[in-house]
């Protein structure tokens, strides 16, 4: 595999990698994504972690072009082209993570590693679920949730869960219970994590 240094200008020049300390492949990376999507900003989160160099496919989710159901045959997004085609932003995650494994995301430590993928695997019902319920007017035990998210574990988990913290602070209103509000307070100055408060800001 060929590696240089990236002196292309990027695609999306506000998801570029941030720091330069980007790094290109035989192939560009490319990301089918819908900025709103939470789901694919932990996709996006851990493509600027690991410097990759990248471009993206905006998708308009309220007007889907017909062919992404042939790249994901449940048409949605987000799906990661290396080369191949991959849907689905946990599995997507741990491509990236075995594919690119520096800088490391999940933990060296083989217990820890496993409780960092039991958080993601339990996404659902930790938040999503409570947090969907909540946008829909659903009786929901969202603040009860955040309350016992399983932050902080890694950098990984915390990646898996950011998108949907964000959004409730910044597009669904709700407080953050004060740990939550100090665990975001300290992932913020992340180039990775500022970017996509960015991305929500402009939404
Ligand atoms: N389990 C999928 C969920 C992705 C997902 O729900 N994406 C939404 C946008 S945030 C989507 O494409 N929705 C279109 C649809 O449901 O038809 C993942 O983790 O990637």
């Amino acid at each position: 595999m060929e590696i240089s240094v990236d002196i292309r200008v990027p695609l999306r020049p506000c998801l570029a990698p941030p720091s330069g300390r980007s790094i290109v492949l035989d192939r560009v990376l490319k990301l089918y994504d819908a900025g709103a999507c939470p789901f694919c900003a932990r996709v996006r989160i851990v493509l600027e972690e690991k410097g990759l160099a990248y471009e993206t496919v905006e998708i308009d989710l309220r007007n889907r072009p017909s062919w992404v159901y042939d790249l994901n045959a449940s048409g949605k997004v987000p799906v990661l082209d290396d080369g191949f085609v991959l849907p689905e932003s946990a599995v997507i995650m741990e491509y990236l993570e075995e594919r690119y494994p520096e800088p490391a995301l999940l933990p060296a430590d083989a217990a820890a590693r496993a409780r960092a993928r039991l958080a993601v695997f339990r996404f659902d019902e930790l938040l999503g679920d409570d947090y969907y319920a909540h946008r829909r007017g659903d009786p929901n035990a969202l603040v009860e949730r955040l309350a016992a998210l399983p932050a902080g574990l890694s950098l990984f988990s915390d990646i898996a869960y950011l998108p949907w913290v964000i959004r409730v602070r910044d597009r669904l209103g709700v407080e953050l219970p004060g740990g939550l509000a100090t665990w975001l307070e300290g992932l913020a100055p992340r180039p990775s994590i500022a970017r996509e408060l960015e991305v929500v800001a402009a939404l």
